[in-house]
């Protein structure tokens, strides 16, 4: 345990700040290893009469050089100061701090705050970053307006960036230069950015629906500008989008983006100066895929569409952190849904849903969407606040309709431009919009945990009746043992034998009200849903467009599914039938092998992804989302006690079957598929390609019978123009053991090697391997000269991609996976204690796991957190995990 164990900050302790700053005047001196930083707050008190109370400043890692009052420099007996703060006593009711800091960001490795990234300087202020920067109320519900002077060397520093306008830019002496911005709109010390460096520039211009000029600059490092065509696109689809769909328009007359190599996350969205990891802004045919490109389009719209939900309205505190990240995630939901495939978007982000939050919701880390307890709020940028939370959001514009919803956001924007608020706020002001009722829909946000819900139908032919019976529970979560029934929208349609929607009419309702399947409000333990005037129905269908983010159980025979998956007219559902299809028979399976009694896989399940593959009127992007098995991860999610190895064979053996059996079929999909058109990024083409390499896949099972397949990968790999398709040959090859694979292996890095970003993948596709060796590759790697540990995006592609996406390795019976990962964990925590925190979910899923597995995670866990200065973070993941 570490010496002073880190202490939890509670939602319900809350307290409006003590004092509010009005104007920040920032001066920088910069200098890669000592930075000089001079900050005039002007600063009122905000407090109620009352004794004085005193102003505690937040800082870290800061070199405090001088402090003034209203002119008068402070002496060491006027003021306290700690590692963490810097207090005034007694402060008047209104006056001016002007306080002077010294930095060091070339040393800064956890990359908050200032730091240095390939020569750039640059920023990253969101959560507690800006307190390394300079003392200050560092909380989200203190907005100032902010001048910020940058003073640097004018060959090495060229660009000199900060939110809000340029006022001044010019040559000092000394061969520096200095720029001065001024952002005009209030802003917490979170949306704070700077960069300086030598960049070059991708210009463009978008005028607004009201006749505003804005200047777009995209800054990337030289020799880059050409691959940033694509984001600059999406930028302006983004743009026009929130114009139309939302009514919100840009409001100053100039956007930056600056793109650098070394970030904590995605990206960050800095008033009118977004920070993006380049990953999300460099594209072209020959180095993105298609899912890259994907990426581009929604972390760019997600951060524009920040500006509104997060810059001008922004959380009155970090617990409401989904008050900003879920909506503007729904946003970006919405955004993709438009320019592509609605379903195929659908399908894409429930995936990712169950993948990355269902697991978080049903182990240690469980919190909910707005938590109520933290103690490193940068642990809290999960797929709960994020993707929970978009779903909410969702949940609540299908309760409300697109018209509801969009009225209650005019009038979530007309109440609260320019504050800080909640939740709640955002609630009451989908609630008052539509004059109803959101109490019990507002459980979403307190109770963690995914929903169950138990669903059983039954038709009575003599009276033409149908009655549905629907029972929720929320399993316990961490602090929360019992839950309230919950709102849940349930989207649901009945089939006749012609695959067509029954009309439904609830019982009560008269006849004009059937509608060809109905959303019902499950709010309820227990309930029975009644519909009259059924005609004889052939399978019912559930949680269409995944309605609600739950867990169903409903038993429905393969011959029920197989329907679903060639006739619902819902694609979601029509996806998820065969998902549950796949799920069925692999878990089965899965069964058989524990027992040693295996039997054939049910033919039925091939032949229901042969009439997909042959039904030509389906959307290809479609097809390869509903001919795609299920994760090894699903999979594992809906056991009792996971077998890794189990889950494998039975996936493998599910694909040989498959491509087995629609072998003709396959070929011809691939070849109809494989064009020699140039590339292009749009939704129709990439959904081509998906297709051709969802049935490559199929093709590549067969590969350990047939010695023909890996040099047909090879061939692939090698004839590919263009990156989706090469890296869709390579991926599978690295499965599969043998001189091919180590030829395009070696092939793909002596390609790329120059290319940061494309040796992430080539590090990926190592990490994620199936062969038994892969570990030692992994450790291998650890020493070649395209890692570092310094780097995020490295240790994501390497040590992340490891264990979080080869379960089959990470979690070998000898325990090697989990003692390298333990290893890494406690290297990389003294260089990024934020990154180390977040690849440690894994570890914390031991309960999932048999018992000898389980003691080894575990002692793993308690190794890591025995570990002498252990940074907050991983210690709050470690210990919670323990829990
Ligand atoms: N708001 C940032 C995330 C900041 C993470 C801080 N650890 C990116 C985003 O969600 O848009
Ligand atoms: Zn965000």
């Amino acid at each position: 345990m570490p010496q002073d164990q880190p202490t939890a900050i509670h939602r319900q302790d809350y307290r409006p700040p003590d004092y509010r700053i009005e104007t920040v005047d920032l001066e920088f001196d910069l200098e890669p290893s000592a930075t000089r930083v001079k900050a005039r707050l002007a600063i009122t008190a905000a407090y109620d009469g009352g004794a004085v109370r005193p102003l505690v400043l937040h800082g870290d890692a800061l070199e405090l050089m001088s402090v003034a009052l209203d002119g008068r420099v402070l002496g060491a007996g006027d003021y306290a100061l700690t590692d963490k703060s810097l207090t005034i006593a007694k402060p008047p009711a209104t006056f001016t701090l002007d306080i002077e800091t010294r930095i060091n960001p070339a040393a800064n490795t956890q990359l908050s705050g200032l730091y240095v990234s390939n020569n750039v300087f640059c920023t990253q202020c969101e959560a507690e970053g800006f307190r390394r920067i300079t003392y200050f109320l560092d909380r989200p519900d203190v907005m100032a307006v902010y001048r910020t002077t940058i003073r640097a060397d004018r060959a090495q520093y060229p660009v000199l960036l900060s939110n809000g306008n340029l006022v001044e830019q010019r040559d000092i002496e000394g061969g520096r230069h200095m720029a001065v911005w001024h952002d005009p709109f209030p802003k917490p010390s979170y949306l704070f950015a700077l960069v300086a460096g030598d960049l070059a520039c991708n210009e463009d211009h978008f005028t607004t629906r009201s006749g505003r000029d804005v200047t777009l600059r995209i800054f990337v490092e030289h020799g880059k500008v050409e691959r940033t065509g694509y984001a600059m696109d999406c930028l302006k689809r983004s743009m026009r989008w929130d114009e139309e769909r939302f009514g919100l328009e840009y409001d100053l007359d100039l956007f930056n983006i600056v793109a650098v190599s070394d970030f904590n996350m995605g990206a960050m969205e800095n008033k009118s100066l977004n920070v993006f990891n380049d990953r999300y802004i460099l594209a072209d045919p020959q180095t993105a895929t298609d899912a890259d490109y994907a990426g581009i389009e929604t972390v760019v719209s997600h951060e524009y569409f920040h500006n509104w939900t997060g810059d001008r309205i922004t959380c009155r505190d970090w617990f409401q952190l989904s008050l900003k990240e879920g909506l503007t995630v729904f946003r970006d939901h919405e955004f993709s849904s438009d320019q592509r495939s609605r379903p195929v978007t659908r399908i894409q982000n429930v995936r990712a849903l169950r993948a990355r939050q269902f697991p978080e919701d049903g182990g240690p880390l469980a919190h909910p969407v707005r938590p109520d307890s933290y103690i490193e709020i940068n642990n809290f940028y999960t797929a709960t606040i994020y993707e929970k939370g978009a779903e909410l959001i969702g949940m609540m514009q299908t309760v409300l309709g697109r018209d509801g919803f969009r009225k209650g956001m005019d009038l979530y924007v007309q109440r609260h431009d320019g504050q800080a608020v909640t939740c709640d706020d955002f609630a009451a002001a989908m609630a008052d919009a539509n004059g109803v009722d959101l109490g019990q829909f507002k459980l979403w946000y307190s109770q963690a945990g995914t929903p169950e819900l138990t669903i059983e139908g039954k038709y009575d032919a003599r009276d033409g009746s149908y009655a549905l019976s629907v029972a929720q529970r929320c399993p316990p979560t961490p602090g929360q043992p019992d839950k309230q029934p919950m709102h849940i929208p349930l989207a649901v349609g009945l089939l006749d034998a012609q695959g067509r929607d029954i009309r439904l009419q609830l019982d009560g309702e008269d006849t004009s009200a059937a509608t060809p399947g109905r959303v019902l409000a499950v709010t309820a333990p227990q309930q029975t849903f009644r519909f009259r005037n059924v005609p004889e129905p052939r399978a019912l269908s559930v949680n269409r467009g995944f309605s609600a983010p739950v867990n169903i159980t409903l038993k429905q025979s393969g011959a029920e599914r197989a329907f679903l998956m060639g006739h619902d007219s819902d694609p979601v559902a029509r996806w998820e039938a065969g998902q549950q299809f796949a799920t069925d028979l692999m878990l089965k399976r899965v069964d058989e092998i524990q027992r040693h009694a295996v039997s054939a896989y049910d033919p039925a399940f091939a032949e229901a992804i042969g009439q997909i593959l042959r039904d030509d009127g389906l959307e290809k992007a479609f097809a390869a989302e509903a001919i795609a098995l299920p994760g090894a991860d699903y999979l594992a999610e809906r056991m009792a006690v996971v077998d890794v190895e189990a889950i494998h064979a039975a996936r493998e053996a599910l694909r040989v079957t498959i491509a087995q059996a629609l072998r003709r079929d396959l070929g011809r999909i691939f070849d109809a598929n494989t064009s020699g058109a140039p590339f292009s990024p749009d939704a129709e083409s990439a959904g081509r390609r998906a297709l051709r390499n969802a049935v490559l896949s199929y093709q590549a099972a067969l590969a350990a019978d047939d010695p023909g397949v890996a040099p047909h990968l090879l061939d692939l790999y090698r004839a590919a123009d263009n990156m989706t398709d090469r890296m869709a040959a390579l991926r599978l090859l690295v499965d599969v053991a043998g001189s091919e694979r180590q030829a395009a292996l070696d092939d793909f890095y002596e390609r790329y090697r120059d290319d940061p970003l494309v040796v992430d993948k080539w590090l990926s596709l190592q990490a994620v391997s199936a062969l038994p060796d892969t570990l030692d590759r992994v450790k291998a790697l650890l020493g070649h000269p395209a890692f570092a540990m310094e780097k995020p995006n490295k240790v994501r592609a390497l040590i992340g991609a490891f264990t979080a996406s080869n379960p089959l390795r990470y979690h070998a019976a000898d325990g090697s996976g989990y003692a390298f990962h333990a290893e890494r964990t406690l290297a990389l925590d003294p260089i990024n204690p934020q990154v180390a925190a977040r690849l440690l979910a894994p570890l914390g899923r031991w309960q999932r796991f048999d018992a000898a597995r389980q003691a080894k995670m575990k002692a793993e866990l308690q190794r890591i957190l025995a570990a002498p200065k252990l940074s907050p973070d991983v210690y709050e993941i470690a210990s919670k995990s323990l829990a």
